[in-house]
């Protein structure tokens, strides 16, 4: 209460100092400038929030090919932290101590597009983080609790460009996966590219979800036609049970798509019963590829229907209630409106214009609500809470605000430099909140200080609370942002220490008396504590080419005191929070003396805490350096 006042005082005193500055020399200004400043004030004043005071949502960002998301607060757009997800990070240690390396695998980059908060009864649950990768076909968890990695799934069989996922189910007892670029099934068999419309395959998946603990293990995959699934949403409300992609290529062309892939007049969203697709995996009515349940259509009817929508369709969005399928197709200036119930009835009647690879065709005219004249360039929707949606128009660089059931364009707003997706607070579930919509913008064409050619990342946020919409606010990101969630902030419980009690790490020592060095053989396991300010032991003494695993405890139970772990000369650098046990692992293959020190400032003698790594038995004088003047001479 006591902060609420100091920041609402600072805010009208803030404004007020704005306001009487622009107000004082009026005389010598024009008027709309007078006008626009104080809209600019207005702006500011509705995306601050003062120093000391926390921001009432949280803003989950895609990292794109930096593998990693970001981590933002809405309304003041600051980016609070960066999660590693499919790359290396040594800021937070991850990727060099022996878990998250395992994790990572082969891979040391991911292309990380759309993040999707878990969900209970079609609400974010706060729970868990999933993300795509849409390089290696993987699929990532996030825990909330701790805002870590600890979990990555694939490559997934059969998927190839996992592009259309991480969408949930509404009680997260699956994420959507799919193929984005269509290959020979399974992975490993070479077919001739001049075969593609016949043997080349693409599937959509369902990747299930342990209920307790958000384990993720291969579900059911559907084969489909060579297509290229683009993107997913999984029904609700109305509509529960059913899951939607769009495609695009229904020419089943290779080359240069731009131009063989944009004949035809139509594409398709495809439809999933997935309790369907459940059912027909449990009853065994599948093949198994490459390990995975997959249903052919051919053999299984009823799981899976095409809807004939505009072509080139990228997103495909399902309204709070479930009843209305929003499919923007990217080349036109419509977005059309599918009416799940008018589905349904398609498909009782049978009511189907064909079939492709046994897939049944729906009518077009049978299914469709509205085609809504948005605007050039439709690309996805989002919602509020007074039943409006809100379209990004990629070609127009603008956003369009829309009445589901009317139909009706109620307002439009310009993005600077083409708009990919937005997010709306709370957006996804049955319930969203309107008030905020961020806009995530492709390119920001330098409209920030200069940083040379690679430029950072533009995101604007917009208030949705009124008839109108209005822009206030500008924030910049690393590349390269795809999607967005945005969730209230007091439904994630993030811890602050890993508890001492609740340690079960077997190796880990929580005394500095257990602190020892123990041999067997050639494996040297070192059990180390890290507390203000030393290691102990602070000497490790082995012989070249011995294996050497250190078990690093953070014995601290003190809110924000972090240690580091960074080696000399050996790329390693391990951060361990409070409370936590993470295991080094690698061979002392350089003779010599290697200090090792903390790389995470933790106290006003942070730089007294180093140790020793002593290897012994080897040859001196082999640097890499040396080695190469020596080559020279
Ligand atoms: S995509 S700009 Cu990777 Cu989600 Cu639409
Ligand atoms: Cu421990 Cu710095």
């Amino acid at each position: 209460m006591k902060s609420k006042m100091r920041r609402f005082t600072w805010v009208v005193v803030g404004a007020g100092c704005i306001l009487a500055v622009l107000l004082l020399p009026q005389s010598c200004r024009s008027k709309t400038r007078v006008q626009q400043r104080t809209g600019a004030a207005e702006s500011a004043v509705a995306s601050y929030v003062a120093p000391g005071d926390v921001d009432p949502y949280y803003l989950f960002y895609s990292g794109g090919h930096s593998g990693q998301i970001y981590v933002g607060g809405v309304p003041s757009m600051r980016h609070i932290c960066t999660i590693p997800v499919f790359s290396p990070y040594p800021a937070t240690g991850y990727g060099f101590d022996k878990e998250t390396k395992e994790m990572l695998g082969e891979y040391t980059w991911g292309d990380a597009h759309h993040p999707a908060l878990s969900e209970t009864k079609g609400d974010y649950d706060g729970r868990w983080l999933f993300i795509n990768d849409n390089a290696n076909n993987r699929i990532a968890r996030i825990e909330l609790r701790d805002f870590k990695t600890r979990q990555i799934l694939g490559p997934i069989p059969n998927v190839s460009g996992n592009h259309g996922s991480t969408f949930v189910t509404p009680n997260t007892e699956y994420i959507l996966a799919a193929s984005r670029f269509s290959i020979p099934l399974p992975k490993g068999t070479m077919a001739p590219i001049e075969n593609y419309a016949s043997q080349y395959k693409g599937v959509v998946a369902g990747i299930s979800v342990d209920p307790n603990t958000g384990q993720m293990a291969l579900g059911w995959e559907i084969l489909m036609p060579p297509f290229n699934y683009d993107l997913g949403d999984a029904g609700k409300m109305a509509s529960e049970g059913w899951a939607f992609w769009t495609c695009y290529n229904a020419e089943r062309a290779t080359g240069k798509l731009e131009v063989t892939a944009t004949q035809k007049d139509r594409d398709y969203i495809v439809a999933v019963d997935w309790k369907a697709a459940e059912k027909a995996a449990k009853e065994g009515k599948v093949k198994t590829i490459d390990g995975v349940k997959v249903i052919d259509p051919k053999d299984v009817q009823g799981v899976v229907y095409l809807l004939p929508c505009s072509k080139s369709p990228h997103g495909v969005d399902v309204s709070p209630d479930g009843k209305y399928i929003i499919g923007s197709g990217k080349l036109q200036s419509i977005t059309t409106a599918f009416n799940f119930e008018k589905i349904k009835t398609a498909i009782a009647k049978k009511d189907f214009s064909g079939q492709e690879d046994g897939i049944p065709v729906l009518k077009y005219e049978s299914i469709k609500d509205a085609e809504i004249n948005v605007g050039l360039g439709p690309l996805h929707t989002q919602f509020d809470d007074q039943g409006f949606a809100y379209t990004s128009l990629f070609v127009e660089s603008a956003v369009a605000k829309w009445k589901l059931g009317t139909w009706e364009v109620v307002d439009k707003i310009p993005i600077t430099y083409n708009i990919g997706h937005l997010a709306t607070a709370e957006g996804d579930t049955v319930s969203p909140d309107g008030k905020y919509l961020v806009a995530l913008n492709k390119l920001s064409h330098g409209r920030h200080l200069t940083v040379g050619p690679s430029q950072p990342e533009c995101s604007q946020l917009i208030d949705v609370s009124g008839e109108k919409m209005k822009m206030l606010y500008e924030a910049y990101t690393e590349p390269e942002p795809h999607y967005a969630q945005i969730i209230k902030a007091d439904k994630i419980k993030a811890i602050e220490v890993y508890q001492k009690a609740d340690s079960k790490h077997p190796n880990a020592i929580w005394d500095v008396k257990d602190a020892r060095v123990e041999r067997k053989g050639n494996n040297v396991n070192v059990y180390m504590a890290a507390v203000r300010s030393s290691f102990e032991p602070n000497k490790i003494e082995v012989k070249q080419g011995d294996r050497v695993t250190i078990y690093l405890t953070n014995i601290e139970q003190t809110t924000d005191e972090l240690h580091g772990f960074g080696l000399n000369e050996h790329n390693i650098n391990v951060v361990v929070d409070p409370g936590e046990t993470k295991v080094i692992e690698f061979v002392a293959n350089k003779p010599g003396v290697f200090p090792f020190y903390c790389t995470n400032f933790c106290s006003a003698l942070h730089q007294e805490m180093q140790g020793y790594l002593l290897v012994g038995g080897g040859k001196p004088g082999q640097s890499q350096l040396s080695k190469a003047a020596g080559a020279q001479q």
